[in-house]
């Protein structure tokens, strides 16, 4: 593979859990994974995520991958499998749409998802280029479309022997809720947004930095609000209605693609961790990035 000639480097840290659950985890979608990166990666002394608000840095060390890929790092962090209700739950409240009910018992297996969303560092390390409109290397990257993100994630993947990809919806709303960790709040980490969000009410109408609010029950950041995220997902109006229980990746066909979260644009009500929306895999606007998945 001609890759393999370029300067990168692919570091796991923490593999203790890693080494109980990667099987699974490599068995759910990752046929083309390259095992040799996956089972063997050099090892180094784990270094505590970023979490400088609710002290879970501890809890956390055995939960985090650190990856570094062309000089730039990222952290993605597994989320142990379960059971949970997706959709219109009771704290969502008068707020909830149709498009979010009904509420139904969702399970998945264990996966990865990015501690923050992908960084314009991140970005430039993978394609060379930033296409981002408020511009900053631990700023989000947006103005990216379903279509760039796949060709992101195809490059990223290319240069790391591994499978990454974007989460299915129901990925990102239980990882958004906490997973097994769950407390059962409104928005990702807490039912005060103010406290883990960038939403109208205190973005000054612009991006920022990502994990500069406070991290939800599993130490991931900005899930509600500053940039709305890509998920794999097609769109469907009444896929809730008869979606599967288990591991569901949203409808066969469709004409747009699911994106979650809530923006520096959007208020409250959009960044409530069942709230959902979409649009054409082409589209690219300022506050629309994205998260990744293993
Ligand atoms: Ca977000």
């Amino acid at each position: 593979m001609k890759h393999l000639s370029r300067i990168f480097t692919v570091t796991l840290v923490a593999l203790i859990v890693a080494a109980a659950w990667s099987p699974a985890q490599a068995q759910r979608r990752r046929s083309n994974a390259k095992p040799a990166a996956a089972s063997k990666p050099k090892q180094q002394e784990a270094s505590a995520p970023m979490d400088k608000y609710n002290g879970l840095a501890e809890k956390l060390r055995e939960k985090a991958q650190l990856f570094t890929v062309n000089g730039v790092k990222f952290t993605m962090i597994q989320v142990e499998g379960g059971t949970f209700t997706m959709g219109a739950t009771p704290e969502q409240g008068g707020d909830a749409w149709d498009i979010e009910k009904p509420a139904h018992r969702v399970t998945l297996s264990s996966f990865s998802i990015g501690q923050t969303e992908v960084t314009q560092e991140l970005w430039e390390a993978v394609m060379g280029s930033n296409p981002s409109r408020f511009e900053g290397a631990k700023l989000p990257v947006e103005y990216v479309s379903w279509n760039d993100c796949q060709v992101f994630i195809e490059k990223l993947n290319a240069l790391t022997g591994l499978n990454f990809s974007l989460p299915t919806e129901a990925e990102w709303e239980y990882a958004a809720r906490g997973g097994n960790k769950s407390q059962g709040y409104k928005y990702s980490g807490s039912n005060n947004l103010d406290d883990v969000a960038w939403y109208d009410g205190n973005s000054g109408r612009t991006t920022h930095d990502v994990a500069t609010k406070r991290a939800n029950e599993l130490g991931i950041y900005d899930m509600s609000g500053n940039v709305w995220e890509w998920c794999q997902d097609w769109y469907g109006w009444d896929y809730y209605s008869s979606s599967p229980s288990s591991n569901p990746t949203g409808p066969a066909s469709g004409s747009r693609r699911v994106y979650r979260g809530g923006s520096g644009l959007n208020s409250a009500g959009g960044c409530r961790v069942a709230y959902r929306s979409g649009n054409f895999a082409g589209i690219r606007y300022n506050y629309l990035g994205f998260r990744l998945a293993l």
